[in-house]
């Protein structure tokens, strides 16, 4: 059975609403102001070049035009290609999880018909338990099932035709080094305003260091490695949608100082990059609406 899940869209990528900077030339670091806020922890940004909180537009809520065709929890292993993901709030609909929006992404990109199944602790079939140990998301395709994001996304891009995903080797540790996730992570579940700002660094950091690979790709370069998009933008875009969609919400309510890549020049490069990618179908199509982002964090303040 399939469910229509569509979250109402808006023309705007996701979390940003700025106008696309097309400059071609690089935003020059030392030439930026530096927050106030964190100032005292800048010393780390500035020696990677970094540039922040120049005060632009305040974070937006847009929302992505979400397109996702669910399946109901089927008992058997699906023919089908099919991803296996946290369930939101409802039990049904599309959790927050940007593993399984890298996989989803990965997938649109190649031309994949698939479905997704949003499956809560309760109701993961069997199969999934005893094969898998349960971990979503889980990708079955041919018969297979397939978990951790990593592998999976490797795993489509070998087993399905259409554009290489493939990223170069040397850029391989990109997305692991940079340490986005963890670090965003970490400031989301924050609600001490004492940490606050040195998570908040931590989080400019780590967008430092995709500045810095991006200040290695010739200019004008769109993407994490090139003209195309790769796994490894699969992988950041999902982060920096966290960072774009929920992140503020979760300050505001815990009477923190929000922050996000709204509040950098608009020619900043990984502002921009967020502007340009985040605004292409395969992204766009497989987010989970910003409320059950926010559920999602708000459980793991919580927890
Ligand atoms: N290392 C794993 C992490 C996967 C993960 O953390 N999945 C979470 C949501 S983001 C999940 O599905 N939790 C619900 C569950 O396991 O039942 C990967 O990269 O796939």
């Amino acid at each position: 059975m399939d469910l229509a899940f569509a979250v109402a869209g808006l023309n705007s990528p996701p979390g940003l609403r700025a106008k696309q900077a097309t400059s071609s030339t690089r935003t020059s670091p030392a030439s930026l102001p530096v927050s106030s806020r964190a100032r005292g922890h800048w010393a780390p940004v500035a020696a990677l070049g970094g540039l922040f909180a120049l005060k632009a537009a305040k974070p937006s809520q847009s929302r992505g035009s979400t397109r996702v065709r669910l399946a109901a929890v089927p008992a058997e292993k699906p023919t089908k290609t099919t991803l296996f993901t946290k369930a939101g709030p409802d039990g049904s609909s599309l959790g927050d999880c940007p593993f399984s929006h890298s996989v989803q992404m990965a997938l649109k990109l190649k031309g994949v018909d698939y479905d997704v199944v949003p499956c809560t602790a309760d109701n993961k079939p069997a199969w999934l338990v005893s094969e898998v140990e349960g971990k979503m998301p889980c990708l079955v395709h041919g018969g297979v099932a397939k978990v951790e994001s990593a592998e999976i996304l490797k795993w489509i891009d070998q087993e399905f035709p259409g554009p290489s995903l493939a990223v170069p080797e040397e850029f391989h540790e990109v997305f692991s080094k940079c340490g986005l996730l963890e670090a965003i992570a970490a400031y989301n579940k924050n609600t001490n305003e004492e940490a606050d700002s040195s998570l908040l660094v931590n989080v400019q950091v780590a967008i430092s260091q995709l500045r810095l690979h991006m200040f290695d790709l010739p200019i004008g370069t769109p993407y994490m490695c090139g003209d195309q998009l790769t796994l490894l933008d699969c992988q950041v875009l999902p982060v920096l949608y966290i960072l774009q969609t929920v992140t503020a919400d979760l300050k505001r309510e815990a009477a923190l100082e929000p922050w996000n890549l709204s509040e950098l020049p608009e020619s900043d490069e990984i502002r921009d990059y967020y502007t340009r990618a985040s605004a292409l179908p395969a992204f766009t199509q497989s987010c989970y609406s910003p409320e059950v982002g926010k559920w999602g964090w708000k459980q793991a303040q919580n927890a």
